[in-house]
């Protein structure tokens, strides 16, 4: 019988889902936080886990106590009456929340209070495993937790439980390497913080949770816990069980060669019924799911696509199977003109100049003048993002494909604006 952990990443209880319709908005426990515990709760004593851990902002904030109390006493009582243990360390959301929880819940185990790292045996039959973790002593942790430390080996295959900003080594909210995690002694890294979840392996674990459910259109795809199983005195399977009530996907609608702009319409509704029949199949489907749609390919149509998006609504683009509610979050067009990119750019025109531009833009991330582009751009954006003013949000800077991708928007933007002013075949 293999010793079966379920470890669940940024949880954020008390954060209510953002951009989801109004009509969601009123019963937003059922699409957010609460509700993914629930099912991981049903989830855990229906399949004899041993152990549920959570890697930290298991609250989103200090003052999340009562809504988080309320869930959290629910959650452990049932939890611990299956003979399943919960323990967590606290992350730089819940570095003073958590803790006072923990107080209050008896059999809820906090490891590493204080920032002191500690270690706890895990068993189930002839299996053991051991987890070490450390826990926020203050919102603020400019220096590695693992510095200074030595992290004595327990019984059976051995695992970090760490919320922790990895391979940024000017962040506060306590950097860390990959490397010093890797030569740590362990045999994987289980991690909280960033909410896109990793890609771990059983070979050796180590990677990002994610978040438990997608709190944001950018958290999209699969999100749920990782269920880790040790078996034979090692890491047998790791693996991802995508359990969140609520699923966000980016999709892209290709146009090119519609022969109406409603048909853009008509190809949208079929990548949904395509992703419906993709998420009925698993074992416990989301109620709700949000699309990030994108027009893309060329086409004539890009003025009356964004029209006819602008008038229709999208918070309800159809029911899938089981009652499954759909909705469009945000729609945009970013069609390429019916027009020859490669020649445009050969004339000497505006028109010219801009299409060279964009044509720099499909080329390998690596080319210098395609670089060049994304770094003036950057220069320009950054103006914007470090002013004081916006710096309460926290925002990420953008990466380079976010930025390639508002060059291409506002260029092809720009471009059929250009050529809708020059006379019929100057360009
Ligand atoms: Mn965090």
């Amino acid at each position: 019988m293999p010793l079966k952990i379920l470890a669940i990443g940024d949880l954020h209880l008390g954060r209510v889902p953002s951009r989801l319709p109004a009509d969601l908005r009123d019963d937003a426990r059922r699409y957010g936080p609460s509700e993914v515990l629930e099912r991981i709760v049903r989830y855990a004593t229906e399949s004899r886990i041993d152990a549920v851990v959570l890697a930290g902002d298991v609250v989103e904030h200090d003052y999340d106590f009562f809504e988080a109390y309320r869930d959290l006493r629910g959650t452990v009582g049932r939890l611990l009456a299956a003979g399943i243990r919960v323990l967590a360390v606290a992350g730089n959301h819940d570095t003073v929340v958590l803790p006072r929880l923990a107080d209050q819940l008896e059999g809820f185990e906090l490891i590493g209070r204080g920032g002191r790292w500690e270690q706890r045996t895990l068993t189930a039959g002839a299996e053991r495993a051991t987890l070490h973790g450390w826990s926020f002593p203050q919102r603020v942790v400019t220096a590695s937790p693992l510095d200074g430390a030595r992290l004595e080996r327990g019984p059976g295959p051995n695992l970090g439980l760490l919320h922790c900003d990895l391979d940024q080594a000017e962040s506060r909210y306590a950097p860390v390497a990959t490397a010093e995690l890797s030569n740590a002694g362990l045999d994987g890294w289980l991690l909280g913080h960033v909410h896109k979840p990793g890609e771990l392996t059983a070979a050796f674990p180590l990677g990002y949770l994610g978040s438990a459910t997608g709190l944001h259109p950018n958290e999209h795809g699969p999100r749920g816990p990782w269920l880790i199983s040790i078996d034979g005195g090692r890491i047998a399977a790791v693996e991802q069980l995508p359990l969140a009530p609520l699923h966000w996907e980016h999709v892209d609608v290709d146009v090119t060669g519609i022969a109406a702009p409603e048909d853009a319409r008509d190809l949208l509704l079929a990548r949904v019924a395509e992703l419906d029949k993709r998420l009925g199949a698993r074992a416990v489907p989301p109620d709700a799911v949000g699309l990030r749609a994108r027009f893309v390919g060329r086409s004539r149509f890009r003025g009356e696509i964004e029209r006819m998006l602008d008038e229709e609504r999208l918070d309800d683009v159809g029911t899938g199977t089981s009652g499954r509610r759909y909705f469009v979050e945000s729609a945009s067009v970013a069609t390429a003109p019916e027009i020859d990119l490669a020649s445009l750019a050969q004339t000497p025109s505006p028109a010219g100049l801009l299409a060279k531009r964009l044509r720099l833009l499909e080329r390998d991330p690596r080319d210098p003048d395609r670089a060049e582009l994304i770094r003036r751009a950057r220069a320009r954006l950054d103006e914007c993002h470090d002013k004081p003013c916006w710096q309460a949000l926290a925002l990420d800077a953008p990466t380079d494909d976010e930025i390639a991708e508002m060059l291409r928007d506002a260029g092809l933007r720009a471009l059929d604006a250009l050529l809708a002013q020059q006379p019929e075949g100057a360009a």
